[in-house]
């Protein structure tokens, strides 16, 4: 009799396991090129948390990282398609389709990381946000990409005239193409999974990253000359598809906004940590890194850039916006 209860009770509980397991009556897939606990990655399920939580466990996110949905430019497309239902990729990936991620992608555009969340938490940021809706996703909020430097393989750079003739990796935008062309050196727009061998390889001399990304993709292991120019402050994004969006109700509609919002300051805190952590990481890893370089011929190398990309009234009105919030 004893035992039968104690199965009965078993199987119960059983039972009411696999039920907790599966309530998430709707689950987003959500991308991400960075490992697991890399701060986007965190961030982002910090937000299925909230919104499960919110929903009474009915709607759930599940974020694939390491790239195992595939690389940036293809998960986009798929986002855009709706088979991906959410995704965290940086703005440069965006540059060539949506021309109004391409202002806060301009080099050295942002004076600081305090005047990029300045500019992005408001107008310019929300007019950016909205951009994507014409291009079957919506924009969710933004999140900390730091600021990205040259790293190389074979020697440390401490002036523009070093870079002559280098051979780096950018992100899949022309912009970032026509960047590097401006410094004097020469641009492979390519995947990131492909940078480390790469470089270890020779077919690039080196890329462009921040101090995160130096650290977890390996990148400092076959490129150990790290020159702290700062040419990017690019922000990155959540973005939802439109048509996954859609399949929502108004209500849920509204909370996965609230909840992308509230990721926003646990992300920021995760991504200072980690600086300082990656930084560490690589400095003991035995990186050269030169932080004395005078910028200003790199600032000025960037007028035709300016001139090829800002255009329209639009994006000229985005960059005096830009540079008139203090
Ligand atoms: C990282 C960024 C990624 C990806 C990568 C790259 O800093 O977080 O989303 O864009 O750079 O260089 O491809």
């Amino acid at each position: 009799m004893t035992y039968m209860k104690s199965l009965g009770a078993a199987l119960l509980t059983s039972v009411a396991l696999s039920t907790a397991a599966s309530a998430c009556e709707v689950t987003l897939r959500s991308s991400d090129t960075h490992p697991d606990g890399y701060p986007t990655v965190a961030a982002v399920n910090a937000m299925g948390d909230m919104i499960k939580e919110r929903s009474g466990d009915r709607l759930c996110i599940e974020v694939f990282h390491s790239a195992q949905l595939g690389e940036e430019k293809d998960t986009i497309e798929q986002t855009q398609f709706g088979v991906i239902d959410m995704n965290r990729v940086s703005l440069g990936p965006f540059n060539n389709i949506i021309e109004e991620t391409q202002i806060p992608s301009l080099p050295y555009i942002f004076r600081s990381v305090e005047h990029m969340h300045k500019v992005m938490d408001g107008p310019v940021g929300q007019q950016i946000l909205d951009a994507f809706s014409d291009h079957d996703l919506v924009g969710l909020a933004f999140y900390d990409g730091g600021s990205r430097s040259f790293y190389n393989s074979e020697k440390p750079i401490n002036s523009m005239a070093d870079l002559a003739g280098m051979k780096f990796r950018v992100m899949q935008s022309d912009m970032f193409v026509d960047m590097v062309s401006a410094l004097g050196a020469n641009a492979t727009p390519m995947p990131y999974g492909e940078v480390y061998s790469s470089i270890q390889t020779g077919v690039i001399d080196g890329a462009e990253n921040n101090w995160p990304s130096y650290d977890s993709s390996g990148h400092f292991e076959v490129a150990k000359y790290y020159t702290l120019d700062q040419h990017l402050i690019v922000p990155e994004v959540l973005v939802m598809s439109k048509s996954s969006f859609d399949k929502l109700s108004a209500e849920d509609q509204a909370l996965v906004r609230q909840a992308a919002k509230d990721s926003v300051p646990i992300m920021r805190d995760l991504w200072q940590a980690r600086e300082k952590e990656s930084e560490a990481r690589v400095r003991e890893a035995g990186v050269e890194i030169v932080t004395d370089i005078d910028k200003t011929p790199f600032i000025e190398a960037m007028v035709p850039v300016y001139e090829k990309y800002v255009t329209s009234d639009t994006l000229k009105q985005m960059v005096a916006d830009i540079q008139a919030t203090k």
